[in-house]
């Protein structure tokens, strides 16, 4: 995991390393995408992610990263 992603909860799903508050809908995408990356991360913990949900939700990132730690914007999320 790349230090930037690096974030407050880590999951295990299939083959792939998912951190911090990355919604149902994008794990579901990246298991029917199978991209070849290591995993998914959502830095921090934004307000509006799964499990903080509340008033004043943001826009926020899901990145993909591969094993050398690159990383890339996977999904934008609004909501
Ligand atoms: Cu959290």
């Amino acid at each position: 995991m790349p230090l930037g992603l690096r974030a407050c909860h880590t999951a295990q799903v299939g083959d792939y390393v998912i951190e911090g508050h990355v919604p149902a809908e994008t794990i579901f995408r990246l298991l029917k995408e199978k991209p070849d990356v290591k995993g998914l991360g959502v830095p921090g913990m934004p307000v509006g992610s799964p499990g903080m949900e509340g008033p004043g939700a943001q826009p926020y990132t899901v990145y993909s990263y591969d094993r050398d730690g690159r990383t890339q914007v996977y999904q934008q999320m609004n909501p």
